[in-house]
């Protein structure tokens, strides 16, 4: 990886609009991440409290990085009531934004999660517009950009992730314009049909412009971020060049990714193999075990999945005994009503889909609406012949890169929403339209119909891929296109479009 370069010898002290940054060069640092989240949570083990890291692929591969530079995190403790987490966590530096609760209603549930989720996914829900929402949302943002600006070093780096936080690289850039700024997108980028809705479009899409390098998931996302910059603020260039007020703009697709080798060695590990057959005895050993495993979200397509299921059961496609499915549904932003209602609706049909067709002992489906440690889900993915994956609208998916990764006896088949991200990587799979229940269906007996000759093909196609780059790998290639500058060409580290898709 290119190295985060930093040559300051003397303190800096830039403008901050309201007064000038007191830090000492010593307290900064040359690497600096700034997500919603701080990367550690706090939980209590036998009785004592402790911070742990958040569980997930990004914090590993950032932790690497920021280990590697001097690095500091800055982000949101999650509404802890357990005091200020450690300054230091293995190695890396931690610097909290404080939210208040009614901040966090307006900030957090109101415009990220009630206004621009549902919009960037394709508008499955309506969003939700309220000016107050909007105010807070810039308010928090400045207060993300003005820590960024006091804790980077002169020259240095600076990571922005996601959604929360588009208005930051802008922020960040007028107060402090020594800085490199890169900034990634984990959900997708919205057409400008739906982009057009936004009533704070232009604003947003100056806030994202201030950055050096603008990341998205997959090309087409990047391709609607492009047009739309052109289109509404006259921005001028290609698709993954932008000029704009003076600056040039990178734009570039950084598909994200798993860590690899850590799913393939505990997809070895002898006691989550033996774990795997134990839940398979658990399930009564069926001969066919369909699993989902999601974020409790309306955008993941949950309870379409389920209803596909639950006709192939009314049409004898499936029995009970021989076919079993597990939904692992995590607990997610449980105080939105959205979120309330798609977990009421998700419980009723699988109350229905056992009512109608589970027998005494023997339901058709295990549904287990709960947070499991790492380990056991990738047990559950060892046990799963049929994995489903159908978001509506997905970012990239990690579950199935996870299913893919661990699937190391090329064996088990991928059902795969060709909505998501991991689509234009997992050709392999039995592609659906979420939407459509009867191609559902379809995928589903295609799926199990397919001989362990195709499964393995199919498996093999989908394991080259996913094996051939790591988060590792994702997160150096993203900063190693950032470090190229001002390039007027496209960054060696973004992806060219998949050539199959
Ligand atoms: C956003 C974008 C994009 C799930 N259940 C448990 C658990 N998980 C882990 C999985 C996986 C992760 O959560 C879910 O990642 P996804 O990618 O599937 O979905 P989002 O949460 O919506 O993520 C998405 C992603 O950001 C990264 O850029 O791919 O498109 O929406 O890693 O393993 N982990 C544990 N217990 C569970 O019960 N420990």
């Amino acid at each position: 990886m290119s190295p985060i370069v930093r040559s300051a010898t003397e303190p800096v002290e830039p403008t901050l609009g309201v007064g000038r940054i007191s830090k000492s060069e010593s307290e900064q640092a040359d690497f600096v991440v700034v997500a919603n989240r701080l990367p550690v949570q706090h939980s209590v083990s036998q009785g004592n409290d402790e911070w742990r890291p958040s569980p997930g692929g990004l914090v590993s591969a950032l932790t690497a990085v920021l280990q590697n530079h001097d690095g500091l995190w800055i982000g949101w403790l999650g509404g802890s009531e357990h005091g200020e987490p450690p300054m230091d966590y293995e190695g890396i530096r931690l610097r909290a934004v404080a939210i208040s609760p009614e901040e966090y209603a307006d900030f957090y549930l109101g415009f990220s999660n009630a206004t621009l989720w549902p919009l960037y996914h394709d508008a499955i829900r309506a969003p939700t517009f309220h000016r107050h929402w909007w105010h807070t949302y810039q308010d928090i943002n400045m207060r993300y950009a003005s820590a960024a600006a006091e804790s980077v070093a002169e020259g240095g780096t600076v990571w922005i992730h996601d959604y929360q936080l588009q208005l930051v690289p802008n922020m960040l850039r007028t107060l402090r314009p020594d800085v490199r700024i890169g900034f990634f997108l984990h959900i997708p980028f919205p057409p400008s049909e739906l982009f057009m809705q936004l009533p704070w479009r232009k604003e947003i899409l100056t806030g994202l412009l201030g950055a050096d390098l603008i990341g998205f998931q997959v090309p087409h996302m990047a391709s609607n971020f492009s047009r739309i910059a052109r289109r509404l603020l006259g921005a001028t260039g290609t698709d993954s060049v932008l000029t704009y007020a003076g600056r040039t703009i990178r734009i570039g697709a950084f598909p994200i990714t798993v860590d690899t080798a850590q799913i393939t060695s505990l997809a070895a590990d002898p006691k989550i193999r033996e774990r795997a057959r134990e839940i398979r005895r658990d399930l009564g050993n069926p001969e066919v075990v369909l699993l989902g495993v999601d974020r409790l979200d309306y955008t993941k397509g949950i309870q379409q999945r389920i209803r596909a299921i639950n006709e192939l059961y009314a049409d004898g496609t499936l029995s009970g005994g021989t076919h079993v499915m597990v939904q692992v549904a995590v607990p997610s932003r449980e105080s939105d009503a959205h979120y309330d209602l798609e977990r009421h609706n998700l419980e009723q049909v699988v109350s229905e889909m056992n009512g109608d067709h589970g027998l005494v002992g023997s339901p058709v489906i295990h549904y287990l609406h709960q947070n499991l440690p790492f380990e056991e889900l990738l047990a559950l993915y060892l046990a799963a012949d049929v994995m489903l994956v159908t978001p509506f609208r997905d970012g990239m998916n990690l579950v199935a890169k996870e299913y893919v990764a661990c699937r190391t006896e090329l064996t088990g088949k991928l059902v795969l929403s060709e909505f998501a991200g991991a689509a234009s990587e997992l050709r392999g799979a039995f592609m659906v339209n979420p939407h459509d229940l009867d191609g559902i269906k379809e995928a589903v007996c295609l799926a199990l119909k397919a001989g362990p000759k195709e499964a393995k093909a199919r498996m093999s196609r989908m394991r080259r891929k996913t094996m051939r780059r790591d988060v590792f790998d994702w997160a150096q290639s993203f900063l190693a296109a950032l470090q190229q500058g001002n390039a007027s060409r496209p960054s060696a580290g973004a992806e060219s479009p998949d050539p199959s898709t």
